[in-house]
């Protein structure tokens, strides 16, 4: 930009700022404070999203063009100012404006509290595709709930994870609209009455019910310098009117009032569980509840195009379920064209299919959905009943297509009755939608092969894969500036929406001056996570150990555990002095528990008392240190990831549907110790296997050795080291105030059975950690590595996903 012109977007930020801080807040400008100004450049930033984001939202009418509605329970946007600054090229100038005011942009984009509308994964992917949406200009929105509390704030409390409310919106978020004019009734309860139309043809309508309205609440999506501004339309809900009279009608004031904030329940908070479902009401409320509304947009929209037909509707309309989560939309469409419609059922029905694709994330049994039918007949007459016939169709076509196959028809059906009758999610997601995908080639295949095996018997051509993927603008560009600038001063800045040209990087990896370039940002990034860990924990680091990195939802399959036992191991091995040298490391682990996950919340306690006894023992002085960073968010990430040395994927083989880290970690130049789980597969094909530390039993092999009978005590007698680590967590070593309390950790592996293979692969995982220690010592060969690691991972953009999503599944072209 020339001078002259940048001089004048500067003053014009400034003048907004200043007059945001002023009209806006209603603050005195002078002298400058932080928050008001923190705001004031919110809403300066704002204003000049807005009106692209109007333009866009036109441009969608303008072209009648298809559109992605994308349904998700969970988005974890992480922190906004940044993102949208960079979205508009104004960082510079954003720089400056507030420099002249004697305040530090970086500083400022600090005040923001992240947004913890999801668990992990599933949730952080969902806006990794919003932001690719955006920047491919695939026409689309989010849809989701604006919870009032988002994923609890962990504290650490004498090593115990502590659960804190996270009041996110306690003082409004510039970043959400309220759209109080776009309020949809949901409804709940009643029955569902049979009558017959004018034809005599028995027909059905819901009852009686009790209403909630959903408000929209708008959250912006820029894409990357396109102009192109997509919609996350988030519900809250709203106590109804009619509620309120009914109460106030029998004079029952307080009673009223209870009824309208307890309505308004259904918004107030995310369930906390990752890779595991809740079987309360309130959730299966709110997942309606976002459903319904969702779709009373999706035909108001519809309508305004003017249609003659709903046949059309599969032209326009293309719904991605993000896991069993929405799924319950197919019974809302079926019976918004049938019972509103008037649609008769096989049409309806093929309308429906048409519409519907969906997702899943895990395959985790215990992780399945499934509603007792007695509960979501409560909540949702008219749906059960409609899945019911859903159901009774379907059947019967299995009936035909293989006769005398009950087995079958038992185990594809949507209704279980093993333990009382129960809505199975995901059999209706399957059945209701066109395409079903996992989101990793492996866990394609363990869905099509195993998981869903009987549906892909019956259905094969719905069976699909897209690996996930992560996008480069929160995940190098915005977190890792150093690198970038780094990146682009030899390869050009396209990488930055054409994520396949790093791997012009590739023929500098062994330019031993490149290296040198490399090596300092990386050098620098990791001094700047040691300040950060100082004045977080008030624990020093020493930034030239080798950064060892665990971070992701504390679980038993992704096996911090194991990586506990390498660090006791490896305490053990510098304690005794064994000769051999070990390059100094610093192991963080960061990652919440679900508040109801007993074990997982022993693990992070074991941790920290591992931790607190490896950090004061002068014996290994600065050779190890253990780190546990509380409150692990999108934000946190973004400063560890691009001080990684050493990226921790270590889950048990065919349980980690993708996993999303590993690929933000390698992106940023990070090596990867793991299994052949997930997405580690196809990065370890893309990056290279002399680039990537692999360890551990294959998906085959843990299977066989489960069907085989496996004894973990077995191991544990043979191997000394194994048989220390453990003893020492079981007789208290680390926990000499309370010597049993770990118990029930080694009793999980020694007595019931292991289930996650962590002393199967111990020792593999062991050896593998002592060729990380011999390649780390080399630094260049290091470097090397990483280099090669960071060019190789174009393909796990989340532009290509989004891309193959469009084209394969949603059939969306990008909007020109
Ligand atoms: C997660 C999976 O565990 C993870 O492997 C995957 O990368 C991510 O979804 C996105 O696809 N699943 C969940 C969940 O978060 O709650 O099932």
């Amino acid at each position: 930009m020339t001078g002259q012109k940048q001089n004048r977007t500067v003053e014009a930020l400034k003048d907004d700022i200043q007059r945001h801080v002023a009209l806006t807040l209603g603050s005195d400008p002078f002298p400058p404070r932080k928050e008001h100004y923190y705001l004031g450049l919110c809403y300066t930033v704002r204003d000049r999203l807005v009106e692209k984001w109007l333009d866009t939202q036109r441009s969608y009418y303008d072209a009648i063009t298809k559109r992605v509605y994308y349904m998700s329970l969970e988005f974890l946007p992480g922190q906004f100012l940044m993102n949208y600054i960079q979205a508009l090229g104004l960082e510079e100038d954003c720089r400056e404006a507030v420099r002249d005011f004697g305040l530090d942009l970086d500083d400022l984009a600090e005040e923001e509290w992240n947004p913890g509308l999801g668990n992990g994964g599933l949730g952080r992917l969902a806006s990794c595709y919003m932001d690719s949406m955006a920047t491919c200009r695939i026409p689309g929105y989010g849809y989701g709930i604006l919870y009032d509390y988002g994923i609890f704030y962990q504290t650490i409390v004498n090593g115990f994870q502590q659960e804190g409310a996270d009041n996110w919106l306690r003082q409004d978020s510039p970043w959400v609209l309220r759209r109080g004019h776009f309020m949809y009734p949901v409804h709940f309860f009643g029955r569902s009455e049979s009558y017959r139309d004018g034809a005599g043809q028995e027909r059905f309508r819901w009852v009686d019910t009790e209403t909630v309205m959903a408000m929209a609440c708008d959250i912006m999506v820029p894409g990357h310098r396109n102009g192109n501004v997509t919609n996350m339309r988030l519900w809250k809900a709203i106590s109804s009117r009619d509620f309120e009279l009914e109460h106030f009608n029998r004079g029952d004031y307080i009673g009223a009032v209870q009824a309208k904030v307890e309505s308004e329940n259904i918004s107030k908070v995310l369930y906390p569980n990752d890779n595991s479902p809740v079987g309360r009401e309130l959730r299966l409320r709110q997942q309606y509840f976002f459903v319904a509304a969702t779709f009373q947009d999706i035909m108001r929209r519809f309508r305004k195009n003017n249609y003659s037909s709903f046949d059309c509707l599969p032209e326009q309309v293309t719904v991605q379920l993000n896991d069993t989560h929405p799924a319950i939309g197919i019974a809302e469409l079926m019976r918004i064209l049938v019972d509103e419609e008037s649609l008769v059922w096989e049409r309806a029905w093929d309308i429906c299919r048409r519409t519907f694709a969906y997702t899943n994330h895990t395959v985790l049994p215990e992780a399945l959905e499934v509603w007792p039918a007695e509960l979501l007949g409560r909540v949702l007459p008219r749906h059960l009943q409609i899945i019911f016939e859903i159901n009774h169709h379907f059947l019967e076509g299995v009936r035909r297509q293989f006769p005398g196959r009950e087995d079958l028809v038992r185990s594809v059906s949507i209704i279980g009755e093993d333990g009382g009758k129960h809505v199975r999610m995901a059999h209706l997601a399957i059945v209701g939608s066109h395409a079903v995908n996992g989101v990793a080639a492996l866990h394609s295949r363990i869905i099509r092969d195993k998981l869903f095996r009987d549906f892909a018997l019956i259905m094969p051509e719905k069976f699909t894969n897209v690996t996930n993927g992560i996008t480069p603008r929160r995940w190098l560009y915005q977190c890792n500036p150093a690198l970038s600038e780094l990146i682009s001063s030899v390869i050009g800045e396209k990488w930055v929406t054409d994520l396949s040209r790093l791997e012009e990087l590739a023929p500098y990896a062994d330019d031993p001056q490149f290296q040198l370039r490399w090596q300092e940002v990386r050098r620098r990034n990791k001094k700047l996570l040691a300040r950060y860990v100082l004045r977080k924990l008030g624990l020093g680091i020493n930034p030239s150990t080798l950064f060892d990195v665990h971070i992701k939802r504390i679980h038993e399959y992704k096996r911090q555990l194991l990586n506990v036992l390498h660090v006791i191991t490896l305490y053990n091995r510098l304690r005794g002095q064994n000769g051999q040298p070990h390059p100094p490391r610093t192991v963080f682990f960061a990652g919440k528990a679900a508040p109801g996950y007993q074990q997982a919340k022993l693990i992070i306690k074991l941790i920290n008392s591992v931790a607190q006894v490896v950090n004061a023992d002068p014996a290994v002085g600065s050779v190890l240190k253990v780190v546990f960073l509380p409150n692990y968010c999108v934000s946190q990430a973004e400063r560890i990831i691009p001080a990684a040395d050493l990226s921790q994927q270590i889950s048990t083989a065919g349980m980690e549907a993708s996993g999303t880290g590993n690929m933000k970690f390698a992106l940023n130049g990070a090596l990867t110790i793991g299994t052949l789980d997930g997405a580690n597969v196809e990065i370890r094909e893309a990056v290279g296997e002399e680039n990537f530390f692999l360890f551990g039993r294959t998906e085959g092999e843990v299977e066989t050795l489960r069907r085989e009978g496996y004894d973990p005590r077995e191991i544990y007698e043979q191997s000394l080291e194994l048989k220390k680590a453990l003893d020492m967590i079981a007789t208290g070593a680390f926990s000499p105030e309370a010597p049993g309390l770990f118990r029930p950790i080694v009793d999980s592996l020694l007595s019931h059975g292991d289930y996650y293979m962590m002393l199967a692969d111990y020792e593999d995982y062991i050896k593998v950690q002592r060729r990380v220690e011999d390649a780390y010592l080399d630094a260049a060969g290091w470097t090397r590595m990483s280099i090669l690691n960071t060019a190789h991972m174009g393909m796990f953009s989340s532009d290509r996903a989004v891309m193959e999503y469009a084209s394969n599944i949603w059939k969306v072209a990008p909007l020109p």
